[in-house]
């Protein structure tokens, strides 16, 4: 290993005394024209394949948040490259980033834990990104867990999972997660009709006793958390909700939701009655819920609420009595509901229906206000005649789904399910513009912010269900497919296909990735779910095992490339706390902490603070180690949890070294480091001759090669020591780790000057 080092690091050395790399003039191998003529690609595969190739070094310009359903997870990707970024997990453990693992975000899982029962996965579909005035901000972001009724709050600072809240009264849901335009409130409706609480009634009792609700959950964007204390429900009839979305600008304080088996159904298909598919589409409409939440929040104020499973609802006799809740007949089974632009219309996709049905809102609000209604339904719940709230309804094609918006005005975008399409047309004229293929079977589509007040255009993604023929296959489970469409133009154009090996896409949420501001590094002993300074946050310097009965906490330092403390002893039966704060400021110098056979597993993003907590039960010598390729000497960054058996009996010893040191050894090792030293130098003065003052990633580069020379003059003074007192052994070795600083200062200095090199960096005085 130190051999391949000293090799590499020649090498780096003669080029940076040159000052200048030499660059070979490459020939290509192959022209353009060969390439298309071996790939069969056509001309417009080309053309494709410019709007999204995205050189080395390029960035996107937008961020896609797609559900990751079944995983409990949140796929990030860029637009239009569609290089995945990250996965965000929210209701499952996810090992690389040490979620689920470390003691601060196992808190986080456990809020999403159920009638005390820990669940280990989510159903996530519908990510909403925090708004202000309509519009994403880029600060937090929010998804519901269908199959138990919870949302994750997710902060866009360093995306991680913050929050799990549990809805109290519903046992599912699905039309969450959606906000108000100022994120006054994020959006919950129920799916499945049950009894609020969670509690039991027979289902002959369906009518009477199962109810549906809806739940606006406070936002505090201060504290970036939900206030499950200043948040409350709204009883509804147990019409199985479905998908929401609030009103905007001419609609503001309003919100829509769909349902569908307003037929109130109850299957048995085991006892010979029909299934619930037959029964839950045989009327030929089901209703959309018009609900005044800005009144609601009043009368939740008020106090008209009852108190279920410590959750206020307001009861459905008060939402009557207190107008906060209309019904709308719409074509049966639908799917999606989605405010346009304007907040002027609601545009509900028919599944199965061939139409789409826009609703206008200020007919909503005439026939409101006239009192014209066709009657109550049986819960006294006041329903609006169709044709009185309707714009227009436009027959797109079989199974029209989900909606978003483009940037033109007027222009919509509907997913076509069973036809496999997506249909683009005109909400206020009426009119099918364009219809464009996909594979297949299409549910959500996603357009560039395209549910904000102002939307981006741009790109449209089909969010499929099925991938069928268009990947290499990989047994029966196919990859789903994310399609990437140019809908600048008039004629929409399929871009590119992203395979997704991770859940079912549903719903994804978009923004201009320039609005996203994220960390590079937390603050210095950072709990990164709590935000705040972790009470066990160490300083190098202050390392330290305290013992506290059979309690054992280890503060400790991770740096390039060792822990601090390495050696760590405790008896069989303790409780061990590894406390471990990352101490790096520099970019991306992430650090893992394992324990073999443990369990444990922890990431150390620069400036973190995160625990694992382990009872010592098995007696033996455990090897720890860096999970995370973080420098060269990165297998090095190793150490042992030594757990001494019950009746083990202490012999004193010292450590036996397998190698002996001399003076000659110390002596050849300084002349290394002095050789070493003038590369360095020289770096650094062809830095400094430079402005790289202007270029912050230089700047925070040279930050961390000055802490690196800090270490190595550290180490310096110590192996100096040990040589005046002819202690070769130690001398020896702290030499060789003043070496091992050098070496990583001159790697960080080499990084800053070719950076500069490649960006234009100019010689100043
Ligand atoms: Cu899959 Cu919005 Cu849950 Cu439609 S939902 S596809
Ligand atoms: Cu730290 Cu590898």
């Amino acid at each position: 290993m130190k051999q391949t080092i000293r090799k590499r690091f020649t090498t780096l050395a003669g080029v940076a005394s040159l000052g200048l790399a030499v660059t070979a003039m490459a020939v290509p191998a192959e022209t353009l024209d060969e390439v298309m003529a071996r790939r069969g690609l056509s001309q417009q595969d080309l053309l494709a394949a410019a709007k999204t190739y995205t050189p080395t070094g390029g960035r996107d310009e937008f961020i896609v948040f797609s559900s990751g359903g079944q995983s409990g997870q949140i796929i990030v990707y860029g637009v239009p490259s569609m290089r995945i970024l990250k996965y965000v997990s929210v209701f499952t453990p996810e090992p690389w980033q040490g979620y689920g693992f470390d003691t601060e975000s196992k808190k986080v899982l456990a809020e999403g834990k159920i009638d005390g029962r820990e669940l280990h996965w989510g159903d996530t579909h519908h990510p909403a990104l925090s708004e202000t005035e309509g519009a994403p901000d880029g600060e937090f972001l929010f998804i519901n867990d269908k199959s138990a009724p919870r949302v994750g709050v997710i902060s866009l600072e360093d995306f991680e999972t913050k929050q799990i809240v549990v809805n109290p009264i519903l046992q599912s849901e699905h039309g969450g997660t959606f906000v108000t335009p100022n994120t006054e409130y994020v959006i919950e409706a129920a799916q499945y009709p049950g009894i609020l609480g969670r509690g039991f009634a027979p289902l002959s009792e369906f009518n009477e006793k199962f109810r549906g609700a809806i739940t606006y959950w406070k936002f505090n964007r201060e504290k970036g958390r939900i206030e499950p204390e200043n948040s409350f429900s709204i009883e509804l009839p147990p019409y199985t909700q479905d998908l929401t979305d609030a009103g905007k600008l001419a609609s503001y304080g309003w919100s829509f939701t769909n349902s569908f088996c307003a037929e109130r159904y109850v299957g048995g298909i085991e006892s010979g009655r029909p299934p619930f598919e037959a029964g839950c589409s045989q009327a030929d409409t089901d209703f959309l819920h018009v609900i005044n939440w800005k009144k609601a929040e009043e009368v939740y104020k008020a106090g008209k609420v009852k108190i279920i499973n410590g959750h206020p609802v307001i009861p459905m006799e008060t939402a009557v009595e207190e107008g906060l809740v209309y019904l709308i007949a719409e074509p049966k089974s639908p799917h999606g509901v989605d405010v346009s632009p304007d907040g002027k219309f609601i545009v509900v996709g028919g599944k199965l229906d061939v139409t789409a049905s826009v609703y206008s809102f200020e007919k909503i609000q005439a026939a409101i206000k006239a009192k014209n209604f066709s009657g109550t339904d049986p819960y006294g719940f006041p329903i609006i005649k169709m044709e009185d709230a309707l714009h227009v309804q436009v027959p797109l094609g079989l199974g029209p789904l989900h909606n978003q918006y483009d940037s033109k005005p007027c222009v919509i975008y509907t997913s076509l399910y069973v036809d496999s399409q997506i249909a683009k047309w005109d909400y206020c004229e009426g009119k099918v513009l364009d219809k464009i293929s996909i594979h297949y079977n299409v549910g959500h589509l996603v357009a560039m912010e395209g549910e904000s007040v102002k939307p981006a255009g741009h790109y449209l993604i089909s969010l499929n269900k099925l991938a069928i023929d268009r990947f290499n296959p990989v047994g029966p489970l196919h990859p789903q497919n994310h399609q990437l469409i140019d809908i600048s133009g008039d004629k929409m154009e399929l871009l590119y296909d992203m395979p997704i090996p991770l859940g079912e896409p549903h719903y994804a949420a978009s923004i201009a990735a320039d609005k996203l501001k994220p960390l590079v590094r937390y603050r210095y002993g950072t709990n990164s779910r709590t935000g705040g300074r972790h009470e066990g946050a160490t300083r190098p310097g202050s390392e330290r095992i305290e013992r506290d009965g059979t309690t054992v906490n280890v503060y400790m330092t991770a740096i390039r490339s060792h822990f601090t403390p390495e050696i760590i002893e405790v008896n069989e039966g303790d409780t061990v706390n590894f406390i471990i704060t990352n101490s790096e400021r520099a970019e991306d110098e992430t650090h893992g902490f394992s324990v073999s056979t443990y369990d444990v597993n922890l990431s150390l993003e620069p400036g973190k603070t995160s625990t694992a907590t382990i009872v010592a039960d098995r007696p033996g010598v455990f090897s720890f180690y860096c999970t995370e390729f973080c420098s060269a000497l990165h297998l090095e960054m190793e150490g042992y949890l030594v757990i001494k058996p019950k009746d083990y009996v202490e012999k004193a010893s010292a450590v036996s070294e397998g190698q002996a040191y001399t003076q000659a050894d110390y002596d050849k090792q300084v002349q290394t480091n002095v050789d070493t030293q003038a590369v360095i130098d020289s770096v650094v003065s062809y830095i400094t001759a430079r402005n790289y003052k202007d270029f912050p990633e230089v700047a925070s580069l040279v930050e961390d090669a000055v802490d690196q020379l800090n270490f190595a003059a550290d180490a310096k003074a110590k192996a100096e020591a040990a040589a005046a007192e002819k202690d070769w052994q130690n001398a020896t070795l702290w030499a060789g780790q003043w070496w091992q600083y050098q070496v990583k200062a001159a790697d960080i200095g080499l990084r800053a000057k070719t950076f500069l090199d490649e960006h234009g960096a100019v010689v100043v005085e």
